[in-house]
């Protein structure tokens, strides 16, 4: 619920308060709490940290809330996992052009993790390599005393681990999140990488041959019919893949979709669906999407 701001026992973080967020009288947040400024929310958690918010919905109140409650809840041993959380070192095995690997960096910035990226070339693949990725795929990760591969393994771990650091990706329980992770690796990245593939790949490959129109049409048509799906998905009130908040659902799209945009073919098809348009538009604007995309080497389309 919003209410117009009071100023009574209310701290202004940055700038003027316009309005106060109020929570179940039994779980406030204390003095400061939330406020917005524009469309920016600082809120003042229990921890003595002041996180901020994007986008002035309602719903994005009510996770700033349950993110401040939940490190509230959580008291001194949060404060101590973000301290072991920028004391870990971190390694990402990949390279910058994966959209695998880009799916991990994008995540890592979102909870403003530190990582080293470790370059890896795949037609020399190191015995130190293959013993942390024995498909010998890009990416694998290395965390502490973790060791992943699998991209959307490594992306679930990073998002349950440090839940609380930075969004929370992960809310749960969610039917909504669990279904769209799924529809991501299933129906989604197939269907695009296989079209990025022909379009922008295999052309580039040694002894490559320019794209095949028909092989085109044909795997363009593919991703049109799980584009629908997302058209429909969204317009029926979803802003994000998971409903009203950003979640992993949404992060482990993103890679894909900016390979897409680099894609004049592969663009069109997003552009030519206005709520899945919308949604990239949405999603890329993020600080720590325009991070990940400022560290790639991107070749034009
Ligand atoms: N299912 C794997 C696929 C990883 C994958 O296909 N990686 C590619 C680069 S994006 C790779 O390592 N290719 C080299 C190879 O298979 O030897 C994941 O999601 O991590």
């Amino acid at each position: 619920m919003l209410q117009p701001f009071s100023g009574s026992g209310w701290e202004l973080i940055k700038g003027t308060c316009f309005w106060k967020y109020s929570v179940d009288p039994s779980s406030t947040l204390g003095g400061s709490d939330v406020c917005i400024v524009g469309t920016t929310y600082s809120a003042s958690c229990a921890d003595g940290a002041v996180r901020f918010f994007d986008l002035a919905t309602e719903a994005n109140h009510r996770r700033a809330s349950s993110i401040c409650l939940s490190k509230r809840r959580a008291g001194e041993g949060a404060m101590a996992e973000e301290a072991a959380a920028a004391e870990t070192s971190r390694k990402l095995y990949g390279y910058a052009l994966s959209s695998n690997s880009v799916r991990i960096a994008a995540l890592l910035n979102e909870k403003g993790l530190h990582y080293d990226l470790v370059a890896v070339d795949l037609d020399n693949k190191t015995p130190e390599f293959l013993a942390i990725s024995p498909f010998g795929q890009i990416p694998a990760f290395q965390d502490g005393d973790d060791v992943l591969f699998e991209s959307r393994a490594i992306s679930r771990h990073i998002a349950t681990k440090y839940k609380h650091l930075g969004p929370d990706l992960v809310p749960t329980p969610s039917a909504k999140l669990e279904t769209w992770l799924e529809v991501e690796a299933h129906h989604f990245y197939p269907a695009v990488a296989d079209l990025v593939y022909e379009i922008r790949v295999r052309p580039r490959l040694p002894g490559g041959v320019p794209p095949d129109p028909a092989v085109v049409d044909g795997l363009a048509r593919k991703v049109d019919d799980v584009l629908d799906v997302y058209e429909a998905h969204l317009a029926a009130g979803n802003r994000y893949l998971a409903g009203d908040v950003f979640t992993l659902a949404d992060v482990n799209h993103m890679a894909q979709l900016l390979a897409m945009s680099k894609t004049p073919r592969a663009a069109e098809l997003v552009a030519a669906r206005p709520h899945v348009q919308a949604w990239w538009e949405d999603i890329s604007a993020r600080p720590a999407w325009k991070t990940t995309v400022a560290a790639l080497p991107l070749s034009p389309p």
